[in-house]
């Protein structure tokens, strides 16, 4: 469902999270992605183009710098977003011990029967004593369906073949539906808006006093369901809105969105056409599942956790230079907790950026770089300007081992480890390319035939 906009979405934020610096390139690169998928699934081009000049305007607040500036931006989106689908999620009132009447509406085919009883199974399971009420007196078949469902389901149906005005139905019943918490109430559909459907759900309202009217609508329908929402909402007041098939159609984020805009909010979606396969629109978690994160909290962690910009760019400086030393090294293992491996340290040293490191070759495991910064800090500053000393002499490495509990062999795999990154930074293989264009594959590939092998762990 939505695959594409929760695929742009994604690939989005992990671009704040992951960028250096968030400079217009990126952002526009960003919001290139995100609204060609807001437009394929379905979202009004004129709410896409009003996210992508806000998201803009806002991002290029210069007076917010550094990782605020990411953070500020993934904020920005996500909010935007939720703002798109409709922000706050909507519930019913309702009470265990007193009468809710949720009557469904909407044009043929659009699902009513089905999330009746979606609705029905939904509040049961919810310790909410529910019945069906089957209203649709124009189509023979749809007592039966609705009987069906309701066994299936274990929730009583009223429902009469016999009858053709469903006010009689309706009030037949009356006392027999007085025993119930909630009350679900499946209508006939048209196959338009029509006058008779207008003056059959007035009557209906006017007898039945329902506390909730739904439209029912399938999310095929795209942005057409603004139209369609506006109207039920001036000719039957209808309270809000159900999609169905959230499942079958690409066009889902247009009829979501579409009803945001209109006054009726979209309370449940159904994603199938089993009873479970329903739930309540919540944009918050909605956004979240298409992401695949917890929440924004979780989101605005990531772009935190992702190292800071001031010690990016002096490192960046340094590694151009050739200037980087094990006291950098240090620095960067510090921030490596967060960031995991050494291929996102590589990412910064120009060109590398595009290239692919396989994550095993430069993973390192969080221990070992705990393990690692105890080492230098027991170091003397003369041996971390001039680590070589080190190798030389057993007598440092005993003491250094010493002091940071740890062994010999670990020193001499954290030097190995920052010599092969040194020279991967400054080696002449690297600056004799030509890094503006990046990494061809083949000399990503003599690259790693060179350094590989050195990387173990
Ligand atoms: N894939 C999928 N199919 C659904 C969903 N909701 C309903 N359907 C299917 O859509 C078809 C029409 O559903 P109904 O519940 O009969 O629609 P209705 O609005 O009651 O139709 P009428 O009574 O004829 O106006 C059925 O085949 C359902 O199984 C959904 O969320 N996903
Ligand atoms: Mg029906």
């Amino acid at each position: 469902m939505l695959g594409t906009l929760g695929n742009a979405l994604k690939k989005g934020f992990d671009k704040i999270a992951g960028a250096v610096f968030i400079d217009k390139k990126t952002i526009e690169e960003i919001l290139k992605d995100l609204q060609r998928a807001l437009i394929q699934a379905d979202v009004n081009i004129y709410l896409v183009k009003e996210l992508g000049n806000k998201i803009k305007t806002e991002a290029q607040n210069e007076k917010i710098k550094g990782i605020e500036r990411k953070e500020h931006l993934t904020k920005i989106l996500h909010d935007e977003i939720l703002k798109l689908l409709g922000g706050e999620k909507h519930d019913f009132e309702l009470k265990k011990g007193k009468q809710t009447k949720i009557m469904l509406i909407g044009l043929y085919g659009a699902g009513k029967t089905t999330t009746a009883s979606k609705l029905a199974s939904y509040y049961s399971k919810r310790g909410f004593k529910t019945a069906l009420l089957g209203l649709d007196v124009h189509r023979p078949a749809a007592s039966d369906q609705l009987e069906q469902l309701g066994k299936q389901i274990k929730t009583p149906v009223f429902t009469d073949k016999n009858e053709k005005n469903p006010v009689n139905i309706y009030n037949n019943y009356k006392k027999q539906l007085k025993e119930f918490d909630l009350v679900i109430i499946d209508t006939a559909g048209r196959h338009d808006l029509d006058q008779e459907l207008v003056d059959e759900i007035s009557n209906l309202t006017g007898e039945i006093k329902p506390d909730y009217k739904l439209l029912t609508i399938q999310a095929d329908i795209g942005q057409a369901a603004k139209n369609q929402a506006s109207k039920f909402q001036e000719t039957c007041g209808i309270n809000g809105v159900i999609i169905t098939r959230m499942d079958s159609t690409a066009k889902a984020g247009g009829a979501l969105t579409a009803c945001n805009e209109t006054k009726a909010p979209v309370f449940f979606i159904g994603t199938g056409e089993k009873p479970s396969e329903f739930e309540t629109f919540n944009p918050k978690s909605f956004i979240s599942r298409l992401l695949g994160l917890g929440d924004l909290e979780g989101l605005l962690e990531k772009v935190q956790s992702a190292v800071d910009e001031k010690s990016q760019k002096k490192l960046k400086t340094k590694l151009e230079k050739g200037k980087f030393n094990l006291r950098d090294f240090q620095e960067q293992l510090k921030q490596m907790g967060s960031m995991g491996s050494f291929s996102k340290m590589l990412e910064m040293v120009p060109g590398f950026g595009k290239a692919k490191i396989p994550e095993n070759l430069m993973g390192v495991q969080e221990e070992k770089l705990k393990k690692w910064q105890y080492l230098i800090d027991s170091m003397t500053h003369e041996e971390i300007d001039n680590p070589e000393i080190i190798e030389k002499q057993t007598k440092r490495l005993q003491r250094i081992a010493k002091g940071s509990g740890t062994t010999t062999t670990d020193i001499r795999q954290l030097l190995k480890q920052y010599k092969v990154l040194k020279d991967l930074a400054t080696g002449s293989d690297i600056n004799d390319l030509d890094m503006s264009q990046g990494l061809s594959q083949k000399q990503m590939q003599k690259i790693m035939k060179k350094f590989g092998k050195k990387i173990k762990f």
